[in-house]
């Protein structure tokens, strides 16, 4: 059985989320970080949680002054970890907090190398409609999931009224990506925009609530032909509309001419900078190539620009990499961006399997999250091919779950392994209902096990219907087990009753 319990911090109004599984046969409840939120009625919106907590000033310049803010005390519970280790880690701009203002809906969370590995699941429309609640059920569906931010990259009309929705139903932080909405507001040519089209934007989302904002600040004229010879060229949308406008007008991209007043609006309203990976790389031929690290030096110096406004930034990555050239991509981000967290799309290992792209994208998420990449952000398996559904979504949750709990792992996260080791004593005593509830995705791993055993007595049953009885592993090693304990005693017996004495070695 699961159920969700809260932990109170010092504060009564601190009071951090978490799944408690409860196990069978007395063995230890198990707490799993939780994302799912309260839950709300759409129409009505969740509570206002951190209101109360409501500041001047980004968590940034408060950790810099010392000060552990209560959004601080609620993620170092929920990480485990000392209140003092989140402060300093986000004093020194290794750790972002996105918590904007206006979003007091939101529980607090936090991202960053020292902290477990997030995920980050993409909704939103293209032209095509969708109601309200429509998009209210993907984001409640992505949170059921796991997923540690949402981002709403929706286009087409009716984008304030969406964003509205989302923001006041979201227990997670939400991102955007303004230039989307600022392109829609110049009737979609990206030579009419203009530093007042997407600033003002950038104010409409920021006072909606919006907690991050990917901003493709680094993709500077003179890199633009770097990309010409490439096989894929630029497959960054933002990056694609700056790359044009920068061409059309043959003028330095205005987010980079316009850095500092940008800025100064983000931080009033403690906004988070996701500095846009514009120039990422689109296929296996294109990774780590000079296009894509350029803009990557540009992304460090723009990091240094945010943390003298005391903005919070996060720096975007790639993209398509194949295995051997990862760790490349996070030591060099780690280094130019002074240890500002990295996340990144994937990558994406290879380029042959369309319709598999959450396992080929996993494979790199799981490498570069141990490498020290603090976010991940899913790729579905519809990536390349069409709108992710319901369905897709689930699926690129749980594989980027996966990978990042993988990262945890190999990184030695303090209480990473519990998991994983109750699943394992649950699967060894043959608990089936406990190794059910332990999973990762509970539904699909029962569903599993009864396709082929539904009945009843099979959930006490000492095989599964992988191997059968005689052939169950576990069953002959329990087995074993029980002979070995069982010859012990009787060797240990016939011993003491020959009279034999011990020999003790005199120390
Ligand atoms: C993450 C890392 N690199 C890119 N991303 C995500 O891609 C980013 O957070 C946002 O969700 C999306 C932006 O795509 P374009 O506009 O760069 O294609
Ligand atoms: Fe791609």
């Amino acid at each position: 059985m699961r159920r969700k319990v809260y932990v109170e911090g010092e504060r009564p109004d601190i009071r951090v989320p978490f799944t408690e599984v409860v196990l069978s046969g007395g063995h230890e409840p198990v707490r799993l970080y939780d994302t799912s939120g309260p839950g709300s009625d759409p129409e009505v919106g969740l509570p206002p949680l951190r209101r109360p907590w409501r500041r001047a000033g980004t968590q940034l310049a408060a950790a810099r002054t010392g000060e552990i803010t209560p959004e601080m005390e609620f993620v170092a519970i929920r990480e485990g970890v000392a209140p003092q280790l989140v402060r300093d880690e986000i004093a020194a701009g290794r750790a972002v907090l996105p918590a904007n203002v206006n979003h007091p809906e939101s529980e607090p969370m936090v991202i960053g190398s020292r902290f477990l590995v997030k995920v980050n699941a993409n909704i939103g429309t293209s032209a095509v409609t969708s109601s309200v609640a429509a998009e209210v059920d993907k984001l409640t569906w992505a949170t059921r999931w796991g997923a540690d931010t949402v981002m709403d990259l929706s286009t087409g009309p009716d984008i304030h009224r969406t964003r509205e929705a989302i923001l006041r139903n979201a227990a997670v932080p939400i991102g955007t990506v303004p230039i989307y909405q600022a392109l829609e507001k110049v009737g979609g040519d990206p030579v009419k925009l203009s530093w007042e089209v997407f600033r003002d934007t950038v104010i409409e989302q920021a006072e909606q609530g919006v907690d991050y904002m990917t901003v493709h600040a680094g993709v500077l004229l003179p890199y633009v032909p770097l990309a010409v010879g490439r096989v894929t060229g630029i497959v960054s949308r933002g990056g694609s509309i700056m790359a044009a406008w920068c061409l059309a007008h043959h003028e330095e991209n205005f987010l980079y001419t316009h850095f500092a007043e940008l800025c100064a609006i983000l931080a009033r309203y403690d906004v988070t900078f996701s500095l846009g990976d514009g120039l990422r790389p689109g296929s296996i031929a294109d990774a780590n190539d000079e296009a894509q690290f350029a803009e990557l030096r540009t992304l460090g110096e723009l990091t240094k620009i945010a943390w003298a406004h005391d903005v919070q930034v996060m720096i975007e990555g790639p993209g398509h990499v194949p295995m051997h050239k990862i760790k490349e991509n996070v030591d060099l981000q780690q280094e130019v961006c002074d240890g500002a967290p990295f996340y990144t799309l994937g990558p994406l290992t290879t380029d042959v399997a369309p319709a598999y792209d959450h396992i080929t994208s996993a494979i790199g998420a799981a490498m570069i999250g141990m490498f020290g990449t603090a976010m991940l952000c899913y790729v579905t398996p519809k990536e390349h091919l069409g709108l992710p559904d319901r369905d897709d979504v689930k699926a690129g949750v749980i594989a980027y779950k996966i990978a990042a709990h993988a990262a945890d792992l190999a990184k030695g996260h303090p209480g990473a392994q519990a998991w994983d080791d109750a699943l394992s004593r649950a699967r060894f005593d043959f608990r089936w209902e406990d190794q059910f509830e332990l999973a990762l995705d509970p539904d699909t791993a029962r569903a599993y096990h009864d396709e082929t055993l539904p009945a009843e007595p099979a959930k006490k049953a000492h095989f599964c219907s992988m191997c059968g009885p005689k052939f169950c592993s576990m069953k002959i090693t329990q087995e074993l087990k029980e002979y070995a304990d069982r010859g012990m005693r009787d060797k240990s017996e016939q011993f003491l009753a020959s009279g034999a004495e011990l020999y003790v070695r005199p120390s």
